[in-house]
């Protein structure tokens, strides 16, 4: 199984971190993204957008780390990290979606224009990141994990971008339970350090 990475993407590595956690071997195709590489024929072939994570297994080709996330879960994952029930489910694409989202829009984009130079309002990204922080801070003073009791798929997709906040100069030390809960990941079996 292929994926089509770049390694100091938070989103692809919503992806390596999920299987390093299940212990599933990935083939790691690494893109000469600074080249435009996901921008050109072959790729943009497989994934019109011209993004990255996309994961090829077999004939199935999937783009977006949420949606792959949801794929490897549901099929090499076993129910721990995507149970069968909708409601687990839907509890789990509520963090998904958070992910995809409120994460993307705020510390993400904080730090791609610290880090990566690109062209995005830093000062709009942090000013909802001072909204979305607060909320996840609350739901963790309540809960050990974000969805459903433990460790799941939710956690996996949210976690990647909040780890590396600080590196768009978003301040995590105001979110105490934001904290406790980044170390509980980070003692899970087989986690994989943050790019
Ligand atoms: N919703 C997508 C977003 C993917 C995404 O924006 N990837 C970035 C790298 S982290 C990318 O390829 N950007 C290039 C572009 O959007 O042109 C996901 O979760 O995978």
């Amino acid at each position: 199984m292929k994926l089509y990475d770049l390694e100091p993407s938070g989103n692809c590595y919503k992806v390596r971190l999920f299987a390093s956690l299940i212990n599933l071997d990935l083939e790691l195709v690494a893109v000469d993204f600074v080249n435009g590489e996901h921008k050109k024929t072959p790729l943009l072939d497989i994934n019109p957008l011209g993004q990255l994570p996309v994961l090829q297994d077999g004939p199935l080709v999937l783009r977006d780390s949420q949606a792959i996330l949801v794929y490897l879960a549901g099929t090499y994952g076993g129910l721990a990290w995507w149970p069968a029930h909708p409601q687990g489910q839907a509890e789990i694409m509520q963090w998904l979606s958070f992910a995809g989202n409120e994460v993307e829009h705020s510390v993400c984009a904080a730090r791609l224009v610290t880090q990566f130079g690109n062209d995005l309002d830093k000062p709009a990204a942090l000013a909802r990141a001072a909204v979305i922080l607060p909320i996840l801070d609350a739901h963790l003073a309540q809960h050990d994990w974000l969805a459903i009791g433990r460790p799941t798929i939710a956690d996996c997709a949210v976690y990647p971008y909040v780890a590396l906040a600080p590196e768009g100069d978003v301040d995590l030390t105001p979110y105490r339970h934001i904290a406790q809960w980044l170390k509980r990941v980070e003692v899970l079996p087989g986690y994989l350090a943050k790019p």
